[in-house]
C-alpha cells in the first residue's frame, strides 16, 4: 500500500489516541552515522558480531576488548548528532502533552540520543553507554566520572568498570519493564520504529499492545517478523517518514502549537 496512505492512516489514528506507545530500535539512529546491530561495522570492529560482544561471558573473558568496544562505541555516540526521526519523536510528544494525551517512549538503545533530541521520560530498557558501574559494589557513576587511561578500567572496589547496559542473557531492569509493561496495556496506538524485531522481551512488547486493542503501526527500511501482523507496515528511513507523520499531524492538528 502506498507509503503515504500508510503515513496519513497512522496520523490520523494517533491524532485520536487517548496513549501512544513507541518503542525504537538501532535503526533511529541510523541516520545519526551509528551503525545498527545487524548491518556490518566497518574498520577493526568489523570482524566482530556485536551478539557476540554485547554478553556477560564476552566481558568476563576480555574484558579488555569488551571494554574498549564500549568506549569506541560511547565515543562515536557523543561525536553524532540526533537526526530528524529523533527530533520528531520529541516533536511528537510535545504534541501528544499539549493535547493531554500520554506518550511513553521505550528505547532498546542505549546511546542517549533520544534524550539529547528533547524526549523525556525515556524508558532505556537495554541500560545506557552513558552509565558506567563497579562490578563489585555495583555503584553507578556517569561516564564523566569514569577515567579511560586503561583497558579494563579497574573500580576504586577492586573490580571493573562495566557498560551500565543490560547484555545478552541478564535481565532487563525491573522499573523499565514495569513501566514499559504498564504503558503498553494501556495504550491504543503503539509504533515500532527502526527494530528488527529480533530480541526479547522488547519483541514481545506490540503483543501486549495488541492485547490491549492497540492500533499497531511499524516504521522500518526492512522487512522484519512482525511486519506482516501490523496494521500498518511503513517501509521507510525513521529520519524521513517521522518528520512526515508529525507534518501531517499538524495539520490535522487544532492549531496545536506545540509542534515547532
Ligand atoms: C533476557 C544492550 C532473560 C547492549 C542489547 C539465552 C539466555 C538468556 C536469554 C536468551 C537466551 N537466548 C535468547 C534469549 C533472549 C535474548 C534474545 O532475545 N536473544 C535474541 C538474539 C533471540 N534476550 C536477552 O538475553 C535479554 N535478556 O532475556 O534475560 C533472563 C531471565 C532470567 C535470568 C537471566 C536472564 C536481554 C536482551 C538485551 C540485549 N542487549 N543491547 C548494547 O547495546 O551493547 S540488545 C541490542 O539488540 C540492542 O539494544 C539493539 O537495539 C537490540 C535489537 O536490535 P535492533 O535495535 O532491532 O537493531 P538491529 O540492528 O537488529 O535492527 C535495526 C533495524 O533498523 C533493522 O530492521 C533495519 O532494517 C532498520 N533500519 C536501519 N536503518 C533504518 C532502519 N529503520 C528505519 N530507519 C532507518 N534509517
Amino acid at each position: 500500500m502506498l507509503t503515504d496512505a500508510n503515513i496519513r492512516r497512522a496520523a490520523e489514528w494517533i491524532s485520536q489516541a487517548k496513549s501512544v506507545v513507541v518503542l525504537t530500535g538501532a535503526g533511529v539512529s541510523a541516520e545519526s552515522g551509528l551503525t545498527t546491530f545487524r548491518a556490518p561495522e566497518e574498520g577493526m570492529w568489523s570482524k566482530y558480531d556485536p551478539m557476540e560482544l554485547a554478553t556477560i561471558d564476552a566481558f568476563n573473558r576480555d574484558p579488555e576488548l569488551v571494554t574498549r568496544w564500549y568506549h569506541w562505541r560511547f565515543t562515536k555516540a557523543l561525536d553524532v548528532e540526533p537526526n530528524p526521526g529523533h527530533a520528531a519523536l520529541a516533536n511528537l510528544q510535545r504534541w501528544l502533552d499539549g493535547a493531554h494525551k500520554r506518550f511513553t517512549l521505550i528505547t532498546q538503545n542505549v546511546d542517549g540520543l533520544h534524550q539529547r533530541a528533547g524526549s523525556t521520560g525515556v524508558i532505556e530498557i537495554h541500560g545506557s553507554i552513558l552509565r558506567w558501574r563497579c562490578t563489585e559494589t555495583g555503584e553507578e557513576m556517569p561516564l564523566t566520572d569514569v577515567s579511560f587511561e586503561t583497558f579494563p578500567v579497574p573500580s576504586e572496589a577492586g573490580g571493573l568498570m562495566r557498560p551500565c547496559v543490560v547484555w545478552f542473557g541478564e535481565m532487563l531492569p525491573p522499573e523499565a519493564i514495569e513501566g514499559a509493561t504498564a504503558a503498553l496495556s494501556s495504550c491504543d496506538v503503539f509504533l515500532s520504529i527502526g527494530t528488527s524485531a529480533t530480541v526479547y522481551p522488547a519483541a514481545g512488547f506490540i503483543e501486549i499492545a495488541r492485547t490491549a486493542g492497540a492500533k499497531t503501526i511499524e516504521v522500518n527500511r526492512d522487512p522484519t517478523p512482525i511486519g506482516g501482523g501490523v496494521d500498518r507496515a511503513i517501509a521507510g528511513q525513521s529520519g524521513v517518514v517521522l518528520p512526515h507523520l508529525v507534518e501531517l499531524l499538524k495539520q490535522m492538528g487544532d492549531g496545536r502549537d506545540e509542534l515547532e
